[in-house]
């Protein structure tokens, strides 16, 4: 029988570097002969990609609780999509997946005021914001990774890469927050993994010069690049 392909993601902060070192993480293991697949959430070619791209530049204002819904439903469109890749014995090298669902909406909840103006007022009010179980509900089931790379980088240091782009999140008070959920959602996926079997959470430290960051990310994926027995798990 043939293996499997591995599920590998790659999260971090804006301006970690992220998606160049996945691109990087593509080529060396296509140049190995080995099949890989790349997937970037959100994936905004869908209609609810979209809604989520408007979003993000702020283009269009949503509730917290529809934005969160809405990149896990981006997420929910892909699933069988990963897991039919996994079966033909494919590497999915996934750039940004659940964990930055729970982390952007998590920190953005925690420092939004409750809007006191308006009509919605009373009803706003009632809005409790998001916590880490609410926000971890909706991605329950997806496919989990085997492993998970954190590219981990300060929010000072990232002022030094030019600082952060126009997009709604890019400010370093926001991404401080973000890095602080991240950090708790590594400690909980670590805490679990062990008794799954699978995910593992492996912070990078990405604030050192690319090609450093480049070898410790291909140490933890060249041993999921013949592939894995185990059958694909799903997320808590
Ligand atoms: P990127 O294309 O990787 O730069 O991501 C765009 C922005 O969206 C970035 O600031 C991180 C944020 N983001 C990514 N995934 C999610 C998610 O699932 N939920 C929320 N709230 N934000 C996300
Ligand atoms: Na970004
Ligand atoms: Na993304």
């Amino acid at each position: 029988m043939t293996r499997r392909g591995a599920f590998v993601v790659v999260e971090g902060l804006d301006r970690s570097g992220k998606t160049t070192q996945a691109e990087i993480m593509r080529r060396r293991i296509q140049e190995g002969g080995r099949e890989v697949v790349c997937i970037k959430f959100p994936d905004r070619s869908t209609p609810i990609g979209k809604m989520i791209d408007s979003y993000l530049h702020s283009q269009s204002d949503l509730d917290d609780h529809v934005v969160h819904l809405l990149f896990s439903a981006n997420r929910w469109e892909f699933a069988s999509t990963i897991l039919s890749y996994l079966e033909q014995g494919k590497l999915v090298l996934c750039d940004r997946y659940a964990f930055s669902g729970i982390a952007f909406s998590v920190a953005k909840s925690s420092q939004t005021p409750i809007s006191t103006e308006g009509h919605l007022e009373s009803s706003l009010e009632k809005l409790s914001p998001i916590t880490l179980p609410w926000a971890r509900a909706p991605d329950s089931a997806l496919p989990s990774p085997d492993l998970t790379l954190f590219l981990d980088i300060s929010p000072e240091v990232a002022l030094t890469r030019g600082g952060y782009g126009e997009e709604r999140y890019e400010k370093a008070d926001m991404q401080k927050r973000v890095r602080n959920v991240f950090e708790e959602i590594g400690r909980q996926v670590s805490a679990n993994a062990g008794e799954a079997g699978d995910g593992r959470w492996v912070v990078v430290d990405a604030g050192r010069d690319m090609s450093a960051v480049t070898e410790e990310m291909w140490g933890h994926v060249q041993p999921l690049l013949d592939g894995v027995d185990s059958p694909v798990g799903r997320l808590w």
